[in-house]
């Protein structure tokens, strides 16, 4: 169980709004960014973000971003995917022209330096009570993510259950020893209605597959949405879709008897 108040937040926000969509947002611009989270911010839970590509970026991003998060309702994740030292990480995750503590409840990193780069940045989130996800497995073809990598992977967050809040995820009702530590969050990218993949190696599963097959938690979708000509209704469409696969999970797994880690989420009276 983590001990985490972001993780708090999230569980009891996908309760209130009855919405496990994440929404990746790829746009090319800020400008673009804060219309589409005005648009869809009623429909998620998380809006994913990569502050490094907006040319139109100025210091008062984050402001504007955590207004539109109070406005709707939901979490901000920097999709950093920190990859470095102990010490790096930490100047990384503080400053630069970014200042992504400031503004982001969560971060996400890749575990390949070993367990320092979660001390690094744990100094200074978790005094903000930010939440940090690892990057288990990845959606990408080849990837090298797997086997062992994730099983150290879980092993890394179960060490710190006060900072990190789940995984980065693709099949994790697939990991040899469990899904990790009971509720840890799981949040899995690839996701769009049809399946199929993109010309760089991207690939999608339907969010009926990702929540009740893998036993995900939280869809993340990009070009599903960013792309639909009608965005918020797309955006509905994919959480109607996914929240109902996740209620199906939660019918499902109460009447066996090994319960899915996303269930343990429910009893966070713990927290
Ligand atoms: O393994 C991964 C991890 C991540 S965070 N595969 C991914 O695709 N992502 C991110 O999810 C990626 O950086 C992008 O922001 C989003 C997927 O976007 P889409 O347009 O393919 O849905």
């Amino acid at each position: 169980m983590t001990f985490n108040p972001t993780a708090k937040k999230l569980f009891e926000l996908m309760e209130r709004k009855k919405t496990n969509l994440s929404l990746a947002a790829d746009v090319s611009t800020a400008a673009e960014l804060f219309q589409l989270a005005d648009t869809v911010g009623p429909e998620i839970c998380v809006l994913k973000t990569h502050v490094d590509i907006f040319p139109d970026f100025t210091p008062d991003f984050g402001a504007k971003l955590r207004q539109l998060a109070d406005k709707h309702d939901f979490l901000i994740f920097e999709d950093r995917k920190f990859a470095d030292i102990g010490n790096t990480v930490t100047m990384q995750h503080e400053g630069g022209i970014y200042k992504i503590l400031e503004w982001a409840d969560i971060i996400n990193a890749h575990v390949i330096p070993g367990p320092g780069i979660v001390d690094g940045l744990k100094l200074k989130g978790l005094q903000k009570g930010r939440g940090l996800l690892l990057l288990a497995e990845m959606s990408s073809a080849g990837t090298l993510a797997k086997g062992e990598y994730t099983a150290a992977t879980a092993k890394i967050a179960a060490d710190n259950l006060d900072f990190v809040i789940g995984f980065i995820s693709n099949n994790p009702t697939g990991w040899p020893e469990g899904p990790g530590s009971p509720g840890l969050i799981h949040m899995t990218p690839g996701v769009q209605m049809g399946g199929g993949g993109d010309a760089l190696g991207q690939q999608y599963n339907s969010p009926q597959s990702v929540i009740r097959e893998r036993s995900s938690d939280v869809i993340i979708v990009g070009r599903g949405i960013i792309k639909a000509k009608d965005q918020a209704a797309a955006a509905k469409e994919y959480r109607v879709a996914g929240w109902s696969a996740y209620e199906e999970s939660l019918r499902h797994s109460s009447s066996s008897t090994a319960p899915q880690a996303h269930l343990l989420p429910v009893c966070h009276c713990s927290l």
